[in-house]
């Protein structure tokens, strides 16, 4: 059954991999799952259309057969869950990958969120020099945490599973702010999924799409 998701028509990040449909294109790659993507405009994803698909008009979504999809933790939990390379097969150790995808995006990714909102979107607020500070630090005490905890482990529980292609997703986020190199292990987890040719097949068809298009600031 065709598999087809959503992406910007041009993302605002020129193809840099951080629109959420990079995570998606990269399950589909770890599991060997060939996908079509439709590309929608901003417009567009505000419309009764793409509403329908998606509650609140963003991307990416997931549609396959009757099922239509959103949310990438949902969507990246379906793939998984249907498909060998993404769950171990022991049920402990399967629910445990479960936990670090939630923990991904419930735990690691708002304060990176905050972070980057803090940076786009209230960089010219009188406050924001004061609030910068505190936002990086809460930044900051997540990593820590999670650096502690990764070690000097490959991945976040063994083999890599879906807990790690989230973690790694949310982190990349990071890159930008210089923040992620103050945490070497965790800089070098988020290279080593970068090296997974299933992440570097996803990357490049997303920047296939965007890199020919200027970056919408
Ligand atoms: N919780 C949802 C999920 O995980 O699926 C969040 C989905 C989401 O935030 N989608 C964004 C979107 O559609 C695109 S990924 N935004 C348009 C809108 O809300 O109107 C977020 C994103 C966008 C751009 C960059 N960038 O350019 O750096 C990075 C991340």
């Amino acid at each position: 059954m065709t598999i087809t998701i959503t992406a910007f028509e041009r993302s605002p990040d020129g193809g840099q991999g951080l629109a959420r449909d990079t995570r998606v294109r990269w399950a589909l790659e770890e599991v060997g799952q060939p996908y079509e993507v439709r590309l929608v405009s901003f417009r567009a994803m505000k419309e009764p259309a793409h509403l329908s698909l998606h509650p609140f008009g963003q991307i990416p979504t997931y549609e396959e057969g009757d099922l239509a999809l959103f949310e990438t933790g949902a969507i990246v939990f379906h793939i998984a869950e249907r498909r060998a390379g993404l769950l171990p097969d022991d049920a402990s150790a399967r629910s445990r990958a479960i936990t670090w995808m939630f923990a991904a995006l419930s735990t690691v990714e708002p304060p990176i969120l905050e972070l980057a909102n803090a940076k786009l979107l209230e960089g010219d607020k009188h406050w924001n020099k004061e609030r910068l500070p505190l936002v990086e630090d809460r930044a900051r005490a997540r990593l820590r945490q999670l650096s502690a905890r990764l070690g000097d482990a490959d991945w976040l529980d063994g083999s890599f599973s879906a807990g790690d292609l989230m973690m790694v997703s949310v982190l990349l986020r990071l890159r930008s702010s210089g923040i992620l190199d103050e945490y070497s292990n965790l800089a070098a987890y988020v290279a080593r999924g970068e090296a997974r040719p299933a992440y570097k097949r996803a990357f490049a068809a997303q920047f296939a799409i965007n890199a020919a298009k200027p970056p919408t600031g």
